[in-house]
């Protein structure tokens, strides 16, 4: 706040001379008579204010501290890092504008929803290889991505038992009795149905008309400790399948004994069923929903529902987890088949698939 005198012959003449120099907002706060050694300046003195709270305050001016200036100058270093990055992962034209098939055969993969990043080290290594057929170079290094083993059970143990456990409808009890036909009852193998469906109402009856009609023992386990004694009880059985709930997000908490049960098991092959056509983001969301049951394998589903099936190499190769069986419609058994790396690679590269065969 500034204080300041004015001296003027009249009281008002020196309030006049405040105003006009300190403007309207310039508080009075005293006036009086000069001293005797100031009279020659006027005979009054009056003291005006201002500033402070008697002025509107001004806006500070906006003066950059060190710490403020070095976060922006970080924030646009790590921007254009960023930057960078993404264009190096996902945009083609720097490594693909020479070679016209590596850019076809990533446009191609992407296309069918393969991960860019993947598709890009998949045609850059096909690019790389010494060969002048490339088309098989990309052939084969899709299919040393895809991780098949076309498996139910653990190694040689007996009874193989096998576990289904995914996301709300994407085909666990249709996939399991299709398995239990084709490699129990058409072996002429002894199996057993265990449902652990008893979240939903109704649900176990499904498998237990399925496991009628095929003649099988069926049981239904509210416990995972029936569900441990069912398995102690059938040890003569060679083969025992068990369906489980489907279980969401929301239901986790009700999943958890089931999970940690099926993960601690070492005889228990606990397989993840996701349907192919499911969006690549939610199909390792639910993945990693499932993580808790410690699946070995992947069976997808719904391929006949889908044209993309990039998805399953994109989650094969991200969990590190072989896919065993591909499900491609709902009639029992014939719509299961095993997987194999060439029938994956030919799915995801159809169309050139097509050409070539046309070419043939
Ligand atoms: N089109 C198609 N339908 C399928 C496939 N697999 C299963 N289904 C159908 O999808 C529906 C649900 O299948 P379920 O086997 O009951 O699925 P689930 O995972 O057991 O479902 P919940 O027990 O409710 O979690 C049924 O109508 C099946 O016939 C498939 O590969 N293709
Ligand atoms: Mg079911």
């Amino acid at each position: 706040m500034k204080i300041k005198s004015y001296f003027a012959r009249t009281v008002e003449d020196a309030v006049a001379q405040a105003r006009e120099e300190l403007g309207p907002d310039a508080m009075l706060v005293k006036s009086r008579r000069a001293e005797a050694e100031a009279r020659e300046l006027g005979d009054y003195e009056v003291v005006f204010a201002a500033g402070g709270s008697a002025e509107r305050p001004m806006p500070a001016p906006h003066v950059p501290d060190r710490l403020s200036t070095d976060v922006a100058e970080l924030k646009r270093e790590l921007e254009g890092m960023r930057r960078t990055l993404t264009r190096s992962a996902f945009a083609p034209s720097q490594w693909l504008t020479s070679s016209p098939e590596a850019s076809e055969a990533y446009a191609e993969l992407t296309a069918n929803e393969v991960a860019p990043e993947l598709a890009r080290e998949i045609v850059q290594a096909a690019a790389g290889a010494q060969t002048s057929n490339f088309a098989g170079a990309l052939a084969e290094e899709l299919e040393s991505r895809i991780l098949v083993e076309p498996l139910a059970g653990r190694g040689e143990q007996r009874p193989r038992i096998v576990a289904l456990v995914g996301p709300p409808g994407s085909g666990k009890t249709a996939t399991l009795v299709k398995l239990a036909v084709s490699l129990g009852l058409a072996a002429r193998r002894p199996a057993l149905l265990l449902s652990a469906d008893t979240y939903r109402v109704a649900a176990a009856e499904q498998l237990r008309a399925y496991a009628a009609i095929l003649g099988v023992g069926f049981s239904v386990l509210e416990t995972v400790a029936s569900l441990a004694q069912a398995i102690e009880e059938n040890r003569g059985k060679e083969l025992i399948f068990i369906d489980t709930p489907g279980f969401g997000c929301a239901d986790l908490d009700h999943a958890a004994p089931l999970a940690a049960f099926l993960a601690s098991r070492a005889d228990i092959d606990t397989q993840l069923v996701l349907p192919c056509s499911m969006k690549t983001v939610d199909l390792a969301r639910a993945a990693d929903l499932f993580e808790r049951f410690q699946p070995r394998r992947l069976i997808f589903t719904r391929l006949d529902e889908t044209g993309s099936y990039g998805s399953m190499l994109n989650e094969s190769a991200r969990t590190g987890r072989p896919i065993s069986f591909l499900a491609n419609g709902q009639r029992i058994p014939e719509d299961l088949e095993v997987a194999s790396k060439g029938r994956i690679s030919r799915l995801i590269f159809a169309r050139r698939t097509e050409l070539a065969l046309t070419a043939a």
